[in-house]
């Protein structure tokens, strides 16, 4: 893919996505994946894993990656304001339930699974401490995640019985869609969001999906960390993964 500098994307219009680029990250990844879902045209902007990135900073007020930034209109960070943008500057079926009892349930799971302080927020913690206490001390000097994800020995110490709650609930719920579309009979956002995340639980193979090895060792680890998987979360991705995605990814 090719990615411009913050710099020369904020002298533009239109749409500007700034992801995590070269490597399949799940948030940028996902924000991609509604905005092409919707057919939205974007221009993508280079943002850099764990980096300063002073310029996306002082443009978006945002160090991190995905963020949205549509015109002269506030620039957009969480999954959920990403996913309204889509929906409103795209076309195509919506990724967003009718029903409203599907739309509590996808709304409540996706905060669970990749808001603040859910699943994916507790496995990063994970990852970061993964070399133990005092490589995370040292990499919390130049790596910015360490602070801006609250790391600490006591947050990553209750961390793996955090996600393995929400990791249960899902299992469950996911249990209840047979393998097959999350919520009702179409796609909805969050099966678009469990193909990413997943990768933190059973990554993809290098054929399919190639990444840094760091980062596939980083994934793997997570995934080992878990145990015992229900397969329903990894069949319901690779359903649909082989209705609605072409492999290899590329980022
Ligand atoms: N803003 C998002 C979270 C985005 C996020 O966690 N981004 C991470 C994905 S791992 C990122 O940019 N990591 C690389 C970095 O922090 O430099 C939200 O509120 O849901």
């Amino acid at each position: 893919m090719k990615y411009v500098k913050p710099e020369v994307a904020s002298e533009q219009a239109g749409l500007r996505l700034a992801l995590t680029a070269h490597m399949p990250a799940p948030y940028s990844m996902s924000a991609r994946a509604v905005f092409d879902h919707h057919r939205v045209p974007y221009t993508a902007v280079e943002q850099v894993g764990a980096g300063e990135n002073e310029a996306l900073l002082s443009w978006t007020g945002h160090r991190n990656a995905p963020v949205a930034v549509y015109n002269s209109e506030v620039a957009r960070v969480g999954w959920l304001e990403i996913l309204n943008l889509a929906e409103r500057l795209g076309s195509g079926a919506s990724l967003v339930p009718d029903d409203i009892d599907l739309r509590m349930q996808m709304m409540g799971m996706t905060s669970e699974l990749i808001g603040e302080n859910g699943w994916v927020w507790n496995m990063r913690l994970l990852m970061l401490g993964g070399g133990g206490a005092e490589r995370a001390e040292k990499e919390a000097a130049r790596n910015p995640m360490y602070k801006d994800y609250g790391y600490s020995e006591d947050a990553k110490a209750i961390a793996l019985d955090k996600a393995c709650q929400v990791l249960d609930r899902f299992a469950i719920f996911a249990q209840a869609s047979k393998g097959e579309y999350l919520c009702g009979d179409r796609l909805s956002a969050i099966d678009i969001y469990w193909v990413f995340f997943s990768n933190l639980l059973k990554t993809l193979s290098h054929e399919d999906c190639p990444m840094p090895a760091g980062l596939r060792k980083s994934y793997e680890m997570s995934g080992g960390l878990l145990g015992e998987i229900d397969p329903i979360l990894i069949a319901q991705r690779d359903f649909i993964i082989k209705n609605h995605f072409t492999l290899p990814m590329v980022f």
